[in-house]
């Protein structure tokens, strides 16, 4: 059975996007409310552009599922464009004036032309519409293995939030803020991050900021510290760090743990034998400085990943540019675009580290049908429960 994997296809104007998400196990139930669901979110949010007028982003299955279950054969998922029109040069024409921060200028090159045109189709953020859905078909994994997703917007330019995510409020979180335009928990820090993106919008400019993804109820021991290529924390970077415009990536306290010695840094280690049923098999943690990762492993505490989006790079006013065809000084082209995609870019990081953690959990158990998975889960819970094993794992008995 292949690891499991997915790739995307499909340029922004183009007829659609593709997702094609392979090694899922047979037996799970796709929630299509949830997977269209995350494709609306991600459309939407305060700062969007024009172009979201247009689409209406559904999950159109081609392979791999019957009557909504997975077969265990690869999924083809589509992603019809509306706004197609690639081959129409008078609507889509050529683009000879690289915007910076954009991948015109390097693409145009690498691929020997002088129009921009090829790369920025498909280095768009509309590709993200795939990983998304690719993502949230993996949380009907997680899902049927009791671990949440919890993605949110922590900060849009100089507007932040600084509360505290914890497991047990995560209804309230979420119900909170799935009532913001900027998909952020917080109602004052919300109308902060609003002004924000209204005030770039003026100054025909465009703003960033900070998106934060907490999965929650993962079992110990996901990912592994053997291998450089299995660290979950490295999975984990590069799968966000792939997303569009992202320029960093944490884990936890991330790079404030630079500037702090090791006893405020690494979280002590307490037993609750009450909380022995759980997937942290009551090991618990007071603070989750480490991000629910040691040694590239879940240790059952939240896993919570941070990343910065730099401002999106097409501005009304343009930016200092060259002509390539002239080498003339000229301002960069402007394409209909967004003043602020960090809304968008939370439900794209929350997917997108989704997929990572499932991947994780079927290399740990396997299985060729969610039936198997769930046993093999289940199995190892109840062992490590138990320990320590007689005789020790690895002894001659
Ligand atoms: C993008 C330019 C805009 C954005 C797009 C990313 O598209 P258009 O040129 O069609 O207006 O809206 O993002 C999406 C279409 C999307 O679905 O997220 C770019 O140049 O990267």
């Amino acid at each position: 059975m292949p690891i499991l994997d997915y790739h995307t296809a499909g340029e922004s104007h183009g007829p659609a996007l593709i997702a094609l998400v392979q090694g899922m196990p047979a037996g799970v139930t796709l929630d299509m409310d949830l997977i269209n669901g995350e494709l609306l979110r991600r459309q939407g949010g305060y700062g969007r552009g024009g172009r979201q007028r247009i689409e209406t982003d559904t999950a159109e299955f081609l392979s791999g599922v019957r009557n909504g279950v997975t077969i265990g054969s690869p999924i083809a998922v589509r992603i019809a464009n509306r706004d197609s029109r690639l081959d129409d040069g008078d609507r889509t024409p050529p683009v000879y004036r690289p915007r910076p921060g954009h991948a015109d200028l390097a693409g145009s090159v690498k691929w020997l032309t002088t129009d921009c045109r090829g790369t920025l189709e498909r280095a768009s953020a509309r590709e993200t519409a795939a990983r998304t859905a690719a993502g949230a078909i993996a949380r009907c994994l997680l899902r049927a293995l009791d671990i949440e997703v919890f993605g949110f917007v922590r900060s849009v330019e100089t507007a932040r939030w600084d509360g505290a995510v914890t497991p047990g409020d995560l209804p309230a979180l979420r119900a909170a803020r799935d009532a913001s335009e900027v998909y952020c928990p917080d109602e004052s820090a919300s109308a902060a991050m609003i002004q924000r993106i209204r005030a770039a919008k003026e100054n025909k400019d465009t703003v960033g900021g900070l998106v934060e993804a907490h999965v929650v109820n993962c079992p110990m021991g996901l990912g592994s510290s053997v291998d450089w290529r299995d660290k979950l924390d490295a999975r984990l970077a590069y799968a966000v760090m792939g997303i569009q415009a992202f320029k960093s990536v944490e884990i936890g306290l991330g790079r404030d743990a630079a500037g702090l010695p090791g006893s405020a840094v690494h979280d002590p280690i307490e037993f609750d034998a009450q909380r022995r049923d759980t997937p942290g098999l009551g090991f618990t943690r007071p603070t989750n400085n480490a991000g629910g990762l040691e040694g590239g492993m879940t240790n059952g505490a939240p896993v919570v990943v941070r990343a910065a989006m730099k401002p999106i790079s097409t501005l009304l006013r343009g930016l200092p540019s060259v002509n390539l065809n002239t080498k003339a000084p000229e301002r960069s082209d402007y394409e209909r675009s967004d003043v602020c995609a960090v809304s968008a870019a939370s439900v794209v990081m929350e997917n997108v580290a989704a997929f990572e953690i499932a991947r994780a959990a079927l290399l740990k158990f396997g299985g060729d049908s969610l039936l198997e998975t769930r046993q093999n889960y289940d199995a190892f819970l109840e062992k490590a429960s138990m320990l320590p094993l007689e005789p020790p794992t690895g002894a001659i008995a």
